[in-house]
């Protein structure tokens, strides 16, 4: 499990067009920063020692034409845009992998997970994914409400959607839904529902966390992926399964989310855990949301003790 021990390569990739909202594009520096200067001024030298120079790939921009919501019917936005920028951030990413180190990719909008599935399953016979997330981001262009592929990447890595975006997983082997594990779920789309309700795919709403236990979730979560006799698993943290009382600075906020105990338990559990996780998603803060900076602090706090800053 490298969240614990071992070498961590950022690699940020500031992408907007995912979530076809200005802003979040600024998160993946921002929380380089923020998570270096809190390990400096905590006085953490050890994980400031194992965190390597940051690797910014290049992500596509919008242009001359200004980021907004307009869309026509079944049309995903920046979809070509999108697919095209996402081989480099592959590559950083299974080159970070076979190298020995945690690739932790810094968002930008989720869509950026389209790469650091593809780049984690290339390095992997078989790659096991844990997604925490308000959102299920299974939908394809035909499913979702709002045509913005943040909302469809892991949909595209279990081969759904269109052919730009699940052409990414060509070359690997398949991502499979049943060594797939959601967490923290609570908005999800009908085309959503509907994929969830075929039964292959494990998941937890908010709900069920709430009925079963936050404890007792997350072991079942971690023998799921341990059981699936995966060689590697790809954690996705959208901090937008936070509740947004705590962490405004994201675009597609839900009530009822995680409290900073919660998360901070749920990070402690896996990076304690013996799962072989290799590579790590930290992605849609928005710090142009929240000028307050607090959503940026908490978000570097929680990635800090993901990373094994511990007060025990
Ligand atoms: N995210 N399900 C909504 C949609 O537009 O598809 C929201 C997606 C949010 C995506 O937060 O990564
Ligand atoms: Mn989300
Ligand atoms: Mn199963
Ligand atoms: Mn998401």
């Amino acid at each position: 499990n490298r969240l614990k021990a071992g070498p961590i390569q950022p690699v940020c990739f500031p992408l907007a067009l995912g979530a076809v909202r200005a802003g979040v594009e600024l998160g993946a520096a921002a929380l380089d920063d923020a998570l270096r200067a809190r390990l400096i001024r905590r006085g953490f030298p050890d994980l400031l020692n194992r965190l390597r120079p940051a690797i910014t790939i290049p992500a596509p921009q919008a242009g001359d034409e200004p980021l907004d919501g307009r869309r026509r019917p079944g049309e995903a936005m920046y979809l070509d845009e999108i697919a095209a920028s996402m081989p480099p951030l592959a590559s950083a990413v299974a080159d970070a992998i076979r190298d020995g180190a945690l690739a932790l990719a810094l968002g930008g909008d989720h869509a950026l997970s389209l790469g650091t599935l593809a780049g984690a399953a290339a390095t992997a016979e078989r790659l096991a994914v844990l997604w925490i997330d308000a959102h299920g981001d299974i939908n394809t262009p035909e499913t979702s409400p709002s045509g913005h592929v943040h909302g469809m990447p892991l949909a595209a890595a279990l081969g759904r959607g269109p052919s730009v975006l699940t052409d990414l997983f060509a070359e690997t082997p398949p991502i499979r839904p049943e060594d797939t594990v959601m967490l923290g779920l609570r908005d999800l789309d009908p085309g959503e529902r509907a994929w969830l309700a075929e039964g292959t795919i494990h998941y937890a709403t908010m709900a069920h966390i709430d009925d079963r236990g936050l404890d007792a979730t997350i072991a079942d979560a971690i023998d799921r992926l341990r059981a699936s006799g995966a060689d590697a698993v790809h954690v996705s943290f959208d901090l937008d399964v936070l509740d947004p009382l705590l962490l405004p600075g994201t675009g597609t906020r839900v009530y009822g989310g995680l409290t900073f105990r919660e998360a901070a338990r749920l990070l402690r559990m896996l990076r304690d855990s013996d799962l072989p996780i290799r590579s790590l998603d930290w992605v849609e803060l928005n710090p142009a949301l929240d000028p307050s900076g607090g959503s940026t602090a908490v978000a570097a706090e929680l990635l800090a003790i993901a990373l094994g800053e511990t007060t025990d």
